[in-house]
């Protein structure tokens, strides 16, 4: 498979070409661990100028037009007027996710809570949610709790599951026709103890009960080491209940790091599982987002590079020979199946993506024509002074 042919190439190529990946507006601004934020030139202080750093991604590699908003890290007067800017810059909005741990009101959990007042107020915040996505055209809201416990018997587990079932329904139940709740999971942090949507399953679960507008998001550095992440993204894909992928990488827990740095070869699994099951295709509704922090790489390039390197692993992903993998596996040809898998992912795809990206008048090499774009030095000037973004409202 080093050299694929032009029928391939013209099938990889094409679907390549449709791919679109959303970045995340908190990905431009500073961030860090619990230690230090180490602040970086030119970051954004407001979520224009961040929505102008994701148009320039954009720009640069032409797969990604949509930003996701934190809200209220990114809170505006006039949402309509932000969207407006967007479209302006060549972007739009995407998901908006709803920020329900940085409250002190939510020191024992958002919706589920023990406090009916909290719950209240967690609720109303997810409802002003979907408020915004009715201006800014958003289709997902995005749902991440940080809720659980710390300690054995702090809280009634079950109670907790009623409470957080009912906090769903509400925010389902106020969304329109064409928009959808995605529900995320995270095993542990900030609970230590019980988090009370910990897994896929507890995730798929509540989505099930919600209805069709309901489907669970992956964020890849959410599991337990060792998991294995393709089997879910094949089991939910089946279901019809995948909705999307927050996309990073780990090495231990919830990094953050660039997607594809980890694990290259795990995004390629995962990503063979999204070409088995015909969703890479903007309309199978599947959102391919990025939830990464930079916190000591500049993080305009480290995005784009994050953005080519799911385009890398879709590559291969595309590249797999589906007729001769099919022919293995019926056959029991266990290696056979196998050397096709590994065949498609040793194939240096570079080659194929710069052409692509001539092809679509772009720069063969996003990081370069970056380097010499001269915007870096333009943002540094432009954004001396002022408070820059972060990890607060
Ligand atoms: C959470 C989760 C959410 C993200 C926040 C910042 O761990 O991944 O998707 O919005 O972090
Ligand atoms: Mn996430």
């Amino acid at each position: 498979m080093t050299h694929p042919d032009a029928p391939t190439r013209q099938r990889v190529t094409q679907a390549l070409r449709n791919q679109r990946i959303e970045t995340p507006s908190w990905a431009y601004a500073n961030s860090g661990t619990r230690f230090k934020v180490f602040p970086q030139e030119g970051v954004p202080r407001d979520p224009y100028e961040k929505i102008a750093d994701a148009a320039m991604v954009h720009r640069l590699t032409g797969v990604a037009p949509t930003v996701a908003l934190h809200i209220p890290w990114d809170r505006v007067d006039d949402y309509a007027d932000l969207a407006r800017y967007a479209t302006d810059q060549g972007v739009t909005l995407g998901a908006i996710n709803a920020n329900v741990f940085q409250d002190n009101d939510y020191k024992l959990g958002s919706v589920t809570n023990p406090d009916p007042g909290v719950r209240r107020k967690a609720i109303d915040h997810l409802l002003e949610c979907v408020d915004i996505m009715d201006r800014t055209g958003s289709r997902d809201l995005k749902l991440w709790f940080s809720d659980g416990t710390n300690y054995p018997g702090q809280d009634d587990i079950r109670a907790r599951q009623d409470r957080l079932a009912a906090a769903l329904r509400e925010a389902y139940d106020r969304l329109g026709d064409d928009q959808r709740l995605l529900l995320e999971y995270k095993l542990f942090e900030p609970a230590f103890y019980t988090t009370d949507v910990p897994d896929w399953g507890t995730a798929y679960a509540h989505c099930l009960e919600l209805g069709p507008k309901a489907q669970v998001v992956i964020d890849t550095g959410h599991h337990a080491p060792g998991t294995n992440i393709e089997f879910i993204v094949a089991f939910l894909l089946r279901a019809g209940k995948l909705g999307g992928f927050d996309f990073n990488s780990r090495f231990y827990a919830d990094d953050d790091l660039m997607v594809g740095a980890a694990d290259p070869f795990q995004l390629f699994r995962i990503m063979h599982e999204i070409v088995r099951g015909d969703a890479l295709r903007p309309d199978a509704g599947i959102a391919f987002m990025l939830d990464q922090c930079h916190n000591i790489e500049p993080k305009i390039p480290a995005i784009i590079r994050s953005v080519m390197n799911v385009q890398e692993a879709t590559a291969k992903a595309l590249l797999v020979d589906a007729d001769a993998l099919a022919a293995a596996q019926r056959a029991g040809d266990v290696l056979t199946a196998n050397a096709v898998l590994m065949d498609a992912y040793h194939t240096d795809v570079r080659p194929m993506l710069a052409e692509l990206r001539a092809d679509m008048g772009l720069d063969p090499d996003p990081i370069a024509a970056y380097a010499r774009s001269g915007y870096f030095a333009r943002i540094r000037a432009e954004r001396a002074g002022g408070q820059q973004a972060g990890w607060g409202a």
